[in-house]
Protein backbone atom coordinates (compact mmCIF):
# COMPACT_ATOMS: atom_id res chain seq x y z
CA UNK A 1 0.00 0.00 0.00
CA UNK A 2 1.28 3.75 -0.94
CA UNK A 3 1.73 6.09 1.63
CA UNK A 4 -1.37 7.92 0.07
CA UNK A 5 -3.67 5.01 0.23
CA UNK A 6 -3.00 4.67 3.65
CA UNK A 7 -3.31 7.92 4.45
CA UNK A 8 -6.83 7.86 2.55
CA UNK A 9 -7.83 4.86 4.77
CA UNK A 10 -6.93 6.54 8.13
CA UNK A 11 -9.32 9.71 6.70
CA UNK A 12 -12.14 7.48 5.39
CA UNK A 13 -12.43 5.65 8.97
CA UNK A 14 -13.84 9.21 10.96
CA UNK A 15 -13.48 7.54 13.98
CA UNK A 16 -9.74 6.50 13.47
CA UNK A 17 -8.96 9.70 12.12
CA UNK A 18 -10.66 11.51 14.92
CA UNK A 19 -8.78 9.72 17.64
CA UNK A 20 -5.16 11.37 15.97
CA UNK A 21 -6.60 14.68 14.98
CA UNK A 22 -7.70 15.52 18.65
CA UNK A 23 -4.50 14.60 19.74
CA UNK A 24 -2.70 16.85 17.48
CA UNK A 25 -4.95 20.00 18.08
CA UNK A 26 -4.99 19.71 22.42
CA UNK A 27 -0.53 19.01 21.93
CA UNK A 28 -0.66 22.44 20.19
CA UNK A 29 -2.74 23.74 22.52
CA UNK A 30 -0.83 22.36 25.05
CA UNK A 31 2.38 24.11 24.03
CA UNK A 32 1.00 26.98 23.68
CA UNK A 33 -0.22 27.03 27.11
CA UNK A 34 3.08 25.67 28.53
CA UNK A 35 5.21 28.24 27.21
CA UNK A 36 3.10 30.75 28.65
CA UNK A 37 3.11 28.96 32.29
CA UNK A 38 6.82 29.07 32.02
CA UNK A 39 7.88 32.27 31.20
CA UNK A 40 9.14 33.87 34.47
CA UNK A 41 10.58 30.39 36.00
CA UNK A 42 13.99 31.35 36.76
CA UNK A 43 15.69 28.55 38.61
CA UNK A 44 17.25 26.10 36.79
CA UNK A 45 15.88 23.12 38.49
CA UNK A 46 12.62 24.30 37.69
CA UNK A 47 13.66 25.09 34.00
CA UNK A 48 15.12 22.18 33.34
CA UNK A 49 11.75 19.81 35.11
CA UNK A 50 9.97 22.56 32.57
CA UNK A 51 11.91 21.73 29.25
CA UNK A 52 11.07 18.13 29.88
CA UNK A 53 7.61 18.61 30.48
CA UNK A 54 7.63 20.98 27.37
CA UNK A 55 8.72 18.21 25.27
CA UNK A 56 6.10 16.09 26.12
CA UNK A 57 3.49 17.58 23.48
CA UNK A 58 6.38 18.69 21.31
CA UNK A 59 6.96 14.93 20.37
CA UNK A 60 3.36 14.12 20.98
CA UNK A 61 2.43 16.60 17.68
CA UNK A 62 4.84 15.26 15.43
CA UNK A 63 3.94 11.72 16.30
CA UNK A 64 0.54 11.91 15.26
CA UNK A 65 1.37 14.20 12.25
CA UNK A 66 3.35 11.27 11.29
CA UNK A 67 0.29 8.91 12.22
CA UNK A 68 -2.06 10.88 10.74
CA UNK A 69 -0.04 11.23 7.02
CA UNK A 70 0.60 7.49 7.30
CA UNK A 71 3.75 7.82 6.98
CA UNK A 72 4.35 5.92 10.14
CA UNK A 73 1.60 2.99 9.68
CA UNK A 74 1.86 -0.30 7.79
CA UNK A 75 -0.02 -2.68 7.29
CA UNK A 76 1.44 -5.98 8.04
CA UNK A 77 0.65 -9.79 7.03
CA UNK A 78 0.23 -11.39 10.50
CA UNK A 79 1.93 -14.83 11.67
CA UNK A 80 -0.02 -18.12 11.87
CA UNK A 81 -1.81 -18.16 15.17
CA UNK A 82 -2.84 -14.43 15.27
CA UNK A 83 -6.72 -14.22 15.26
CA UNK A 84 -6.20 -11.57 11.94
CA UNK A 85 -3.47 -13.61 10.24
CA UNK A 86 -4.24 -14.04 6.85
CA UNK A 87 -7.32 -11.97 6.92
CA UNK A 88 -6.58 -8.35 7.48
CA UNK A 89 -8.49 -5.17 8.04
CA UNK A 90 -6.51 -3.37 5.09
CA UNK A 91 -7.97 -3.05 1.51
CA UNK A 92 -5.04 -5.44 0.22
CA UNK A 93 -4.62 -7.27 3.66
CA UNK A 94 -2.76 -7.19 6.34
CA UNK A 95 -3.40 -5.37 9.66
CA UNK A 96 -3.75 -1.50 10.47
CA UNK A 97 -0.12 -1.23 12.76
CA UNK A 98 0.46 2.52 13.93
CA UNK A 99 3.73 1.38 14.87
CA UNK A 100 5.35 5.30 14.98
CA UNK A 101 2.94 5.32 18.03
CA UNK A 102 5.49 2.77 19.90
CA UNK A 103 8.52 4.59 17.97
CA UNK A 104 7.79 8.01 19.64
CA UNK A 105 6.81 6.37 22.96
CA UNK A 106 10.47 5.84 23.40
CA UNK A 107 11.05 9.79 23.13
CA UNK A 108 8.14 11.29 25.01
CA UNK A 109 7.74 8.55 27.84
CA UNK A 110 11.32 9.40 29.03
CA UNK A 111 10.89 13.08 29.14
CA UNK A 112 8.09 12.27 31.81
CA UNK A 113 10.10 10.02 33.90
CA UNK A 114 12.74 12.77 33.55
CA UNK A 115 10.47 15.19 34.81
CA UNK A 116 9.12 12.78 37.84
CA UNK A 117 12.50 12.16 38.65
CA UNK A 118 13.66 15.37 38.98
CA UNK A 119 10.66 16.43 40.79
CA UNK A 120 11.12 13.94 43.20
CA UNK A 121 15.02 14.65 43.72
CA UNK A 122 16.20 11.28 42.66
CA UNK A 123 19.77 10.44 42.06
CA UNK A 124 21.35 10.08 38.96
CA UNK A 125 21.36 6.09 39.09
CA UNK A 126 18.29 6.06 39.51
CA UNK A 127 17.57 8.31 36.82
CA UNK A 128 19.60 6.45 34.41
CA UNK A 129 18.30 3.15 35.46
CA UNK A 130 14.77 4.38 34.92
CA UNK A 131 14.96 6.35 31.68
CA UNK A 132 16.99 2.91 29.99
CA UNK A 133 14.62 0.60 31.17
CA UNK A 134 11.57 2.57 29.71
CA UNK A 135 13.52 3.57 26.47
CA UNK A 136 14.09 -0.43 26.25
CA UNK A 137 10.36 -0.89 26.70
CA UNK A 138 9.32 1.01 24.29
CA UNK A 139 11.41 -0.48 21.19
CA UNK A 140 10.73 -4.05 22.68
CA UNK A 141 7.15 -2.85 22.58
CA UNK A 142 7.71 -1.52 18.90
CA UNK A 143 9.56 -4.88 17.94
CA UNK A 144 6.48 -6.96 18.96
CA UNK A 145 4.47 -5.22 16.38
CA UNK A 146 6.97 -5.25 13.83
CA UNK A 147 7.46 -8.97 14.54
CA UNK A 148 5.75 -11.27 11.64
CA UNK A 149 7.54 -14.18 11.51
CA UNK A 150 6.30 -15.61 14.06
CA UNK A 151 3.14 -15.05 16.37
CA UNK A 152 5.04 -16.72 19.39
CA UNK A 153 7.86 -14.36 19.25
CA UNK A 154 5.99 -11.29 19.38
CA UNK A 155 4.55 -12.31 22.52
CA UNK A 156 7.99 -13.19 23.93
CA UNK A 157 9.02 -9.26 22.91
CA UNK A 158 6.00 -8.78 24.64
CA UNK A 159 7.14 -9.83 27.72
CA UNK A 160 10.80 -8.51 27.67
CA UNK A 161 9.36 -5.10 27.31
CA UNK A 162 6.89 -6.02 30.29
CA UNK A 163 10.42 -6.93 32.11
CA UNK A 164 11.52 -3.34 31.26
CA UNK A 165 8.40 -1.92 32.58
CA UNK A 166 8.38 -3.77 35.73
CA UNK A 167 11.91 -1.56 36.62
CA UNK A 168 10.23 1.52 35.48
CA UNK A 169 7.34 0.93 37.96
CA UNK A 170 9.64 -0.11 40.74
CA UNK A 171 11.80 3.17 41.10
CA UNK A 172 8.66 5.36 40.69
CA UNK A 173 6.52 3.22 43.53
CA UNK A 174 9.54 2.19 45.70
CA UNK A 175 12.47 4.00 44.99
CA UNK A 176 11.09 7.79 43.98
CA UNK A 177 8.62 8.02 46.46
CA UNK A 178 11.23 7.77 49.63
CA UNK A 179 13.13 10.43 48.12
CA UNK A 180 10.08 12.58 47.58
CA UNK A 181 9.72 12.50 51.37
CA UNK A 182 13.09 13.75 51.75
CA UNK A 183 13.14 16.27 49.18
CA UNK A 184 9.64 17.54 50.88
CA UNK A 185 7.49 16.97 47.44
CA UNK A 186 5.84 14.03 48.43
CA UNK A 187 2.03 15.36 47.99
CA UNK A 188 2.34 16.23 44.39
CA UNK A 189 4.80 13.17 43.59
CA UNK A 190 2.52 10.88 44.82
CA UNK A 191 -0.71 12.34 42.89
CA UNK A 192 1.64 12.49 39.90
CA UNK A 193 2.85 8.64 40.86
CA UNK A 194 -0.79 7.27 40.88
CA UNK A 195 -1.60 9.07 37.97
CA UNK A 196 0.90 7.45 36.07
CA UNK A 197 1.31 4.34 36.79
CA UNK A 198 -2.44 3.76 36.92
CA UNK A 199 -2.46 5.22 33.21
CA UNK A 200 0.60 3.60 31.79
CA UNK A 201 -0.79 -0.33 33.29
CA UNK A 202 -3.42 0.66 30.86
CA UNK A 203 -0.66 0.55 27.64
CA UNK A 204 0.23 -2.85 27.59
CA UNK A 205 -3.25 -3.82 28.75
CA UNK A 206 -4.98 -2.39 25.38
CA UNK A 207 -1.86 -3.47 23.19
CA UNK A 208 -2.59 -6.95 24.04
CA UNK A 209 -6.21 -6.38 23.55
CA UNK A 210 -6.03 -4.67 19.97
CA UNK A 211 -4.99 -5.69 16.96
CA UNK A 212 -1.36 -6.26 17.44
CA UNK A 213 -2.29 -8.63 20.54
CA UNK A 214 -5.60 -10.98 20.51
CA UNK A 215 -7.59 -8.50 18.51
CA UNK A 216 -10.28 -8.34 20.21
CA UNK A 217 -11.03 -4.28 20.12
CA UNK A 218 -11.43 -3.07 16.73
CA UNK A 219 -8.15 -0.70 15.61
CA UNK A 220 -9.99 2.86 15.82
CA UNK A 221 -11.61 1.87 19.35
CA UNK A 222 -7.98 0.69 20.23
CA UNK A 223 -6.56 3.77 18.50
CA UNK A 224 -8.99 5.89 21.04
CA UNK A 225 -7.82 4.21 23.88
CA UNK A 226 -4.16 5.28 23.35
CA UNK A 227 -5.42 8.45 22.69
CA UNK A 228 -7.58 9.04 25.58
CA UNK A 229 -5.04 8.17 27.78
CA UNK A 230 -2.46 9.70 26.24
CA UNK A 231 -4.72 13.01 26.93
CA UNK A 232 -4.63 12.34 30.75
CA UNK A 233 -0.98 10.66 31.03
CA UNK A 234 0.34 13.73 28.98
CA UNK A 235 -1.49 16.51 29.02
CA UNK A 236 -3.17 16.59 31.98
CA UNK A 237 -0.42 14.97 33.95
CA UNK A 238 2.37 17.93 32.48
CA UNK A 239 -0.36 20.53 33.49
CA UNK A 240 -0.44 19.82 36.76
CA UNK A 241 3.26 19.54 36.80
CA UNK A 242 4.27 22.86 35.21
CA UNK A 243 1.42 24.49 37.59
CA UNK A 244 3.06 23.00 40.76
CA UNK A 245 6.35 24.11 39.67
CA UNK A 246 5.12 27.25 39.19
CA UNK A 247 3.74 27.79 42.06
CA UNK A 248 6.55 26.23 43.99
CA UNK A 249 9.51 27.61 42.71
CA UNK A 250 11.07 27.83 45.99
CA UNK A 251 10.38 24.32 46.91
CA UNK A 252 12.13 23.36 43.90
CA UNK A 253 14.80 25.75 43.92
CA UNK A 254 15.93 24.59 47.58
CA UNK A 255 15.39 20.67 47.34
CA UNK A 256 17.55 18.53 48.79
CA UNK A 257 18.19 15.97 45.59
CA UNK A 258 20.45 13.45 44.92
CA UNK A 259 21.69 15.07 41.85
CA UNK A 260 23.19 17.76 44.04
CA UNK A 261 21.95 21.03 44.91
CA UNK A 262 21.19 23.47 42.01
CA UNK A 263 23.76 26.38 40.70
CA UNK A 264 21.83 29.42 41.67
CA UNK A 265 22.57 32.68 40.48
CA UNK A 266 25.31 31.88 37.77
C1 LIG B 1 3.72 -1.88 25.30
C2 LIG B 1 3.59 -3.30 24.76
C3 LIG B 1 4.52 -4.24 25.34
C4 LIG B 1 4.43 -4.30 26.84
C5 LIG B 1 4.38 -2.96 27.49
C6 LIG B 1 4.04 -1.81 26.79
C7 LIG B 1 3.98 -0.55 27.57
C8 LIG B 1 3.80 0.68 27.13
C9 LIG B 1 3.68 1.86 27.91
C10 LIG B 1 3.53 3.02 27.23
C11 LIG B 1 3.34 4.30 27.76
C12 LIG B 1 3.17 5.31 26.93
C13 LIG B 1 2.91 6.68 27.27
C14 LIG B 1 2.89 7.53 26.26
C15 LIG B 1 2.69 8.92 26.38
O1 LIG B 1 3.45 9.64 25.76
C16 LIG B 1 4.81 -1.17 24.52
C17 LIG B 1 2.37 -1.26 25.00
C18 LIG B 1 4.73 -2.92 28.95
C19 LIG B 1 3.69 1.83 29.39
C20 LIG B 1 2.71 7.12 28.66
Amino acid sequence: MTQTEIFQFIQDNTLLSASLWVNIALAGLSILLFVYMGRNVEDPRAQLIFVATLMVPLVSISSYTGLVSGLTVGFLEMPAGHALAGAGAGPEGGVFTPWGRYLTWAFSTPMILIALGLLAGSNLSKLFTAVVADVGMCITGLAAALTTSSYLLRWVWYGISCAFFVVVLYILLAEWAKDAEVAGTADIFNTLKVLTVVLWLGYPIFWALGAEGIAVLDIAITSWAYSGMDIIAKYLFAFLLLRWVVDNERTVADMATGLGAASRGG
